[in-house]
């Protein structure tokens, strides 16, 4: 069955690089999640557009399914091939297609890391300014099947905001090309917006034309102590006040103690239970203000110390303490929230979150950190070594249930900038009202109507 079916791909696109070896299977088969047994097909590797259309038309005809495939830095199970489907791997579309100096834009195949196009863009003289730690492993395509988010949504927004175009392989074999890089254009439905944050449920993304901007100023970086989570969102509101700021991130004491066992320096010589980077413009103005917000947070008793890097090596010291903690806790097979709520609503929310997982967690540890000036928070729950995994996971979807019902009250999202995949698809109804819901599906079967478009993933 597998082998004829593999025969008539072949006999549909012959020059197609195909991949079955159970190496390659299990490799491509996963994501970041590490939860499910990959189990796919085989793995697609196009090396053009025309390809990728001849993998979709004979998937359409024979109602395989189709996992659309980036660096697979994945948290919720977006780009899992635990079913039998054909992983589509967009690996070999990774080339810089072409610069415009006008309209300042990038337009680069969807296979490229996002770190390379980022650099692209630098060695125009400007920034394509989505960036998180994953940059140098994660894909454009990825980046803009998830809407991702990262450490500069602050200062610059989401990935939604940087997409000025998108090149889009549909189920119909057919190829949409979505936005175009004009500023203004009042034609009816934005289906580039419809794209972003698909997790390839619509289409494969194949290429994008990226919007970029001016270079950032020179940077200084600082880390802040806190006595409490209380003291988070206020100081977050004194800094904000009065400078604008490029990153504002924040992580607990059990967060460092990780990232510390992993290689990490100590930033201060005494603990404290919270911990913020910042960073802001290195002109004279931006960094008495930053003084000037620190020293009132210390005179409020809303921060207990603090240090601006002095270098660019001591700023990267410093970023690692927070970009580090994902790789630090990997070990623990943690059981991952990615939530959000406004800013505004941020206190009374944590301080019910807190709450709820102090008391709905007693034997587990539980790491806070995340993107504090977004409303986004990150909450990593550790697997102890002793248990078993399908029964941890159990537990933790018990009290993720709750969690989604105080978000459900407090307005926030299930999935702030990983996605809902697999993982989070049993929460949907609490960021999404049951009517958003039916007109989603009705989108899908519009476009996928044979659902061979990673089907299971966000939607069943
Ligand atoms: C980050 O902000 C990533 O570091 C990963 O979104 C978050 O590991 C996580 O939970
Ligand atoms: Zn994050």
């Amino acid at each position: 069955m597998t082998d004829a079916r593999l025969a008539s791909l072949r006999a549909a696109a012959p020059a197609l690089r195909l991949l079955t070896d159970p190496a390659d299977l299990a490799h491509y088969g996963r994501d970041w999640t590490r939860r499910w047994t990959p189990a796919p097909l085989a793995i697609a590797q196009p090396a053009s557009v025309e390809q990728v259309q001849a993998i979709v038309r004979w998937a359409n005809a024979e109602g395989v399914a189709l996992v659309p495939s980036g660096g697979r830095t994945g948290l919720s199970g977006g780009a899992v091939a635990a079913s039998g489907e054909l992983v589509v791997s967009l690996e070999r579309m990774n080339q810089v297609l072409g610069f415009d100096p006008v309209d300042r834009t990038l337009t680069v195949q969807a296979g490229i890391p996002l770190q390379l196009a980022q650099e692209a863009a630098r060695a125009q003289g400007l920034q394509y300014p989505v960036d998180f730690a994953a940059r140098g492993s994660c894909t454009i395509g990825g980046t803009i099947s998830t809407n991702a988010g990262g450490i500069r949504v602050v200062r610059y927004g989401n990935t939604r905001d940087w997409i000025a175009g998108l090149k889009v392989v549909v189920a119909s074999g057919e190829v949409l090309e979505l936005g175009r890089a004009l500023v203004k254009n009042s034609s009816g439905y934005d289906l580039r917006h419809l794209m972003i944050g698909a997790e390839g449920t619509l289409g494969i993304v194949v290429e994008a034309t990226l919007r970029l901007t001016d270079p950032p100023p020179p940077t200084r970086v600082m880390l802040l102590a806190l006595p409490g989570f209380d003291a988070l969102m206020q100081v977050f509101s004194a800094f904000r006040h009065r400078l604008p700021l490029q990153a504002f991130e924040f992580f607990t004491d059990v967060a460092l103690r990780h990232v510390l066992a992993h290689g990490a320096q100590a930033p201060f010589d005494t603990v404290h239970p919270f911990y913020v980077v910042t960073e802001f413009a290195a002109d004279e103005a931006s960094e008495a203000a930053a003084l000037a917000a620190f020293e009132q947070c210390l005179a409020q008793g809303l921060a207990s110390d603090g240090v601006i890097a002095g270098s660019q090596a001591q700023a990267a010291q410093l970023w690692r303490l927070r970009e580090g903690i994902t790789e630090s806790l990997a070990k623990y097979l943690p059981y991952k929230n990615d939530v959000s709520v406004r800013v505004a609503a941020m206190p009374a929310f944590l301080a019910e979150a807190q709450a709820l997982l102090a008391r709905e967690y007693p034997q587990f540890e539980v790491v806070w950190f995340g993107h504090i000036g977004d409303g986004n928070l990150h909450i990593n729950i550790l697997k102890p070594e002793a248990a078993a995994q399908a029964e941890f996971v159990a537990d933790c979807e018990r009290v993720t249930r709750l969690l989604a019902e105080l978000l459900q009250r407090h307005g926030g999202s299930i999935s702030a900038e990983h996605g809902i995949g697999l993982v989070k698809k049993p929460y949907l109804w609490c960021t999404r009202s049951a009517a958003e819901i039916a007109a989603m599906r009705g989108i899908k079967a519009a476009l996928d109507p044979k659902g061979i478009m990673n089907p299971g993933k966000l939607l069943d």
